[in-house]
């Protein structure tokens, strides 16, 4: 008799225990492993030491496969530290990495000798079929398994991309499988009890910068409304959230199919937030805001991007700037917050772009002054990045350091630990800026975060707000961003949140 094949699932450390949300990657790939097999979860961002925990788990319990969950940034290191403690003390056990990084750079990540198998896109699908055949020895049949790469005599083997699925959006979560799921209830300025949901897959656009694009090459599926109302009611009516984080990638779509999940949301009323596009927002008819009205839809992250028509179309966003600029007017007027976020710095013209969109920034705050602004560094996804039907479509673009030299990508995991490429990563620096122009993108950050303090910041005192914003108001108006040494220390002394660290 064969046993189940069974697969220890990791979430690498990546943000503080009290950010952490439900760890929605694994929790949906032990759903999907539980049709035909067992899963166990150790999740990083709760456990501390998920290594050695990693480890002990596997001395009590044999596991076919260890899955590590891997997104580009500071989880990169981590993500080595336990790949390599496994392969050191459990040599016969395959690792397989999965997610963004993997995604996105899947032969740096094959080039490291603790990872054995890297699932791009997708792993629902791939996962299960991989352990499977792992666990009853039929390596024969790796080749067919779509959405793998893998190694075959020190070859990297790229198995054809697998469909888009839509079934993730039927999937049961077991929460159960978390331990205690409530302490994954973070207080946030939704509510109390903040609960991470997603309820829509992909995004049907492809914007060419965005991992999402990457991942499922334009495709989405909604969910059923009855399946959306059963996973809401049960995170409110047995786990006790108060309000909801979609990590939908893009949550709004055509209004006619949006319509039944609005309804939902309005018969539940849970404060929520999610992220939306202009046009998708614009095209919502009044009857529709009512919904959005009644369901208590909070705040809204709107990738706005640009203020440049040439860049939004270079891109392929498929906004404009004035749809940016409409919108701000409309969620004022429906009461929703729009959380709108900024890539400054192209590697072309990065100064002047800069500056454009600093005055952009302004007109936006001059609509809706309640508008949260993001501001990131546009760091283009590498060439090589893009999903496969997508290569080849427009000549890759050479990317320049600031001596003009073409940018080389790093080709390992530990080179994307280093510094400068966990910045690019984060969309926090670039090879092609300058000091000057580093500084003056901190500098206007801190008069600005200063002068209009967000409303996720549930921390600081109200008094401690409206002092700072009164201490940036003459730099704001003068546009004196440059050296504001008093508001950098006013605030360190009060530790105003960053909702672009933090995540909400
Ligand atoms: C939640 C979230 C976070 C949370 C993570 C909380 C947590 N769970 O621990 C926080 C706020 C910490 C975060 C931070 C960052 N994030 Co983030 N984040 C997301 C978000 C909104 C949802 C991720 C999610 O849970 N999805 C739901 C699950 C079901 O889907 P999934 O993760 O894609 O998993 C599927 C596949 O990827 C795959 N898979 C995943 N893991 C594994 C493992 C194995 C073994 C296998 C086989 C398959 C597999 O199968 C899963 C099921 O199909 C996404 C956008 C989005 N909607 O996806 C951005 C996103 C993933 N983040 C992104 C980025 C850029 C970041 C930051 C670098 C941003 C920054 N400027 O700081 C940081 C990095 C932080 C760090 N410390 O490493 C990008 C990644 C794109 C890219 N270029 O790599 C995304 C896509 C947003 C975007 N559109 O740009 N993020
Ligand atoms: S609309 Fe948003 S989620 Fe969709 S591809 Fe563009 S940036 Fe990514």
């Amino acid at each position: 008799m064969t046993r189940p094949a069974n697969t220890l699932l990791i979430n690498p450390t990546m943000t503080s225990r009290s950010s952490a949300r439900f760890p929605l990657s694994l929790m949906n790939l032990a759903a999907a492993l539980g049709q035909s097999g067992q899963s166990r979860i150790i999740d990083g961002n709760v456990d501390r030491d998920f290594i050695t925990d990693s480890l002990r788990s596997m001395g009590e319990t044999a596991f076919d496969a260890v899955g590590v969950s891997v997104m580009g940034g500071p989880q990169v290191e981590p993500a080595i530290a336990v790949s390599k403690a496994i392969r050191a003390q459990h040599p016969q056990v395959a690792i397989i990495w999965g997610g963004y990084f993997p995604t996105l750079y899947t032969d740096t990540a094959l080039n490291a000798p603790y990872v054995d198998y890297a699932i791009r896109g997708q792993g629902e699908d791939s996962l299960p079929e991989l352990v499977s055949a792992l666990s009853s020895g039929a390596s024969a049949g790796l080749s067919q398994i779509a959405g793998l790469s893998w190694k075959q005599d020190g070859a990297v083997i790229h198995n054809p991309s697998r469909r888009f699925s839509r079934d993730g959006t039927a999937l049961s979560l077991r929460y159960e499988q978390l331990g205690d799921p409530r302490r994954y209830l973070a207080r946030t300025f939704l509510g109390r009890r903040t609960a991470a949901h997603q309820a829509a897959l992909g995004c049907r656009f492809r914007c060419t910068f965005c991992g999402v694009a990457a991942m499922f090459n334009g495709a989405t599926a909604l969910p059923a409304a009855d399946k959306l109302e059963r996973d809401l009611s049960f995170l409110k009516y047995q786990l006790g959230a108060d309000s909801i984080q979609f990590f939908d990638h893009n949550f709004f779509d055509r209004e006619v199919d949006m319509i039944p999940l609005l309804e939902v949301m309005a018969k539940l009323e849970l404060p929520w937030w999610c992220y939306a596009r202009s046009d998708a927002l614009l095209n919502l008819s009044e009857s529709s805001w009512a919904l959005v009205r009644k369901s208590r839809l909070r705040m809204a992250y709107i990738g706005a991007e640009s203020p440049s028509d040439k860049l939004l179309h270079d891109i392929r966003k498929g906004t404009r700037p004035d749809q940016t600029l409409a919108v701000a007017e409309l969620c004022r007027r429906h009461g929703v917050i729009p959380e709108l976020s900024f890539m400054v710095a192209p590697p072309d013209d990065p100064h002047a772009e800069t500056e454009r969109t600093f005055e952009f920034i302004r007109e936006l705050k001059r609509i809706n002054p309640q508008s949260e602004i993001i501001i990131y560094i546009y760091t283009p996804l590498p060439a090589g990045s893009q999903h496969d039907n997508a290569r080849g479509k427009r000549a890759p673009v050479v990317l320049r350091d600031l001596h003009c030299e073409p940018i080389v990508f790093p080709s390992t995991p530990e080179q994307w630990t280093e510094p400068r490429w966990v910045d690019y990563a984060c969309h926090a620096d670039a090879p092609w800026l300058d000091d000057r122009l580093r500084r003056r993108i901190r500098d206007f950050v801190t008069v600005l975060k200063c002068r209009f303090p967000t409303a996720q910041d549930t921390r600081s005192p109200q008094w401690a707000k409206r002092t700072l914003s009164a201490a940036a108001a003459w730099r704001y108006h003068y546009r004196r961003y440059d050296r504001p040494w008093e508001l950098n220390w006013a605030e360190r002394a009060i530790r105003l949140r960053n909702p672009q660290v933090s995540g909400l």
